[in-house]
């Protein structure tokens, strides 16, 4: 007996540029969605009194959000810093905290920082070619710390919902900043502190 009526796709993601087509979900962030997650506050206000620059895209094929249903989407991180910390992106929990995430890496260089709620941390250096496996309930966030587009594929339950909250608040306990041209984890002075 079919009970899922839902009738099989297929979409064409560029490798250039991470466009996926069709989508029915695009998401610009700017540096004002995301202003109090960076460090250097000085450097924020700078910024956006001459431009309030898309700092990163998702393209997503949204499905039903129901359990067994995955979501796939590009994320393309655009290259650049604001102060000496490297574009990221927000990063967050998933809503449903016990659903896992792939990440597949397209073009580009960064870190993918991962950090559990007792506050384990890692940092994972990603390129084209990898994979990284983000296991359920660790916090999530990519880092562009090169001078491309970054841009990697994702896949996770589409029920996985995102929980942005608890970063907004607390952050993550590393920040990734350039000390003469050498990506460097530092300790996040404001952790745990955010507004
Ligand atoms: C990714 C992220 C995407 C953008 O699709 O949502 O890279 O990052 P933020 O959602 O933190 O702004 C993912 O991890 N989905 O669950
Ligand atoms: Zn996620």
């Amino acid at each position: 007996v079919i009970v899922n009526h839902m009738q099989p796709f297929s979409l064409k993601l560029s490798l250039h540029n991470g466009v996926l087509a069709p989508c029915n979900n695009h998401i610009r962030r700017r540096l004002s969605d995301m202003a109090s997650m960076y460090a250097d506050q000085e450097a924020v206000q700078e910024l956006l009194q001459h431009d309030d620059p898309v700092l990163y895209e998702v393209y997503q094929y949204d499905v039903p959000e129901e359990p067994g249903q995955l979501l796939v989407g590009t994320s393309v991180i655009h290259p650049g810093k604001v102060g000496s910390e490297y574009v990221m992106t927000k990063g967050h929990y998933h809503a449903q905290r016990d659903t896992a995430e792939v990440y597949l890496g397209l073009l580009g260089r960064g870190h993918l920082m991962l950090q559990a709620p007792e506050g384990d941390f890692r940092s994972i250096p990603f390129e084209r070619g990898t994979v990284g496996y983000i296991p359920p309930y660790w916090a999530h966030r990519m880092v562009n710390t090169g001078n491309e587009d970054l841009i990697f594929y994702v896949v996770y339950p589409a029920n996985a919902g995102h929980d942005y909250e608890a970063i907004a608040r607390r952050g993550f306990r590393f920040l990734l900043v350039d000390r003469g041209g050498v990506p460097t984890l530092i300790a996040n002075p404001r952790y745990g502190q955010h507004v």
